[in-house]
């Protein structure tokens, strides 16, 4: 009878486990849409052909907006997974300190309006931004690096504003460089388009996350669930067999 009821949760954790790591839909976004802006040229667009560009100094800024069509994505989805890619390369002044601060790295932040249009947008008329998304850490060899969403979710991110509103706006910016200059140059959307163009990778989910954090199933759980059920049912069929 133990061993019954042993071999039945086992399976049930199975079950659970497939279950829940099957049911994440993941999709590929390309920008369909972006722009950067220029302190010192406040009223000018910069052709972001081919590259966009974001940069700080001590006297001067630019950031790169992005936007995505979520319209694809149903409205009552709740996205588990998100990063921002971006194919590019960065530079500093100092060579030496690449690797800190943190601070010195594109910093990706969540726009809410969306109005915007690439082709007039400008330092003077762009919006502002809201919530942290994710820190991009690039290299000085052009490559994809990716921006992960906090936690690697959306925190940070009120999702369901997105997906009803269907346009994701976002901002990329070094906000300090403790008296450096970095730099960090990617394709557009216009020039990269799907080969080396802004792309925002989603996965989601139907779940309710329910109250709290760390209510969603993360993967790891669902990793274990599955190993402690394959482990029991494993443990119950050599006791049958010996
Ligand atoms: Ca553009
Ligand atoms: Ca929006
Ligand atoms: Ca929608």
């Amino acid at each position: 009878m133990k061993r019954q009821i042993c071999m039945l949760f086992s399976l049930l954790l199975v079950i659970v486990g497939f279950a829940t790591a099957a049911n994440a839909e993941m999709v590929t976004l390309y920008a369909s849409q972006d722009a950067w802006v220029d302190s010192d040229n406040p009223s000018s667009t910069p052709s972001d052909s081919p590259f966009l560009s974001i940069y700080s100094s001590s006297n001067s800024q630019r950031w790169s907006y992005f936007q995505f069509d979520l319209s694809s994505i149903p409205d009552t989805a709740v996205i588990s997974k998100a990063r921002l890619s971006l194919y590019g390369s960065a530079s500093w002044s100092t060579a030496s300190d690449w690797t800190t601060p943190y601070n010195r790295y594109p910093h990706f932040y969540h726009v809410s309006d969306d109005t915007w249009i690439d082709s007039t947008l400008t330092w003077d008329n762009k919006g502002g931004y809201d919530s942290l998304l994710g820190v991009n850490y690039p290299g000085s060899a052009f490559t994809w690096s990716n921006a992960y969403f906090t936690n690697g979710g959306t925190d940070n991110w009120d999702e369901g504003v997105d997906l009803n509103d269907d346009l994701l706006s976002i901002v990329g910016l070094i906000g300090d460089t403790m008296g450096y200059s970095a730099s960090y140059s990617a394709y557009s959307e216009g020039t990269g388009g799907t080969t080396n163009g802004p792309r925002l990778y989603l996965e989601y989910t139907f779940e309710d996350p329910g109250p709290g954090p760390g209510a969603t199933v993360p993967e790891p759980s669902t990793i274990l669930l599955l190993g402690i059920g394959i482990i029991g049912l494993l443990g119950y069929g050599r006791k049958v067999m010996g």
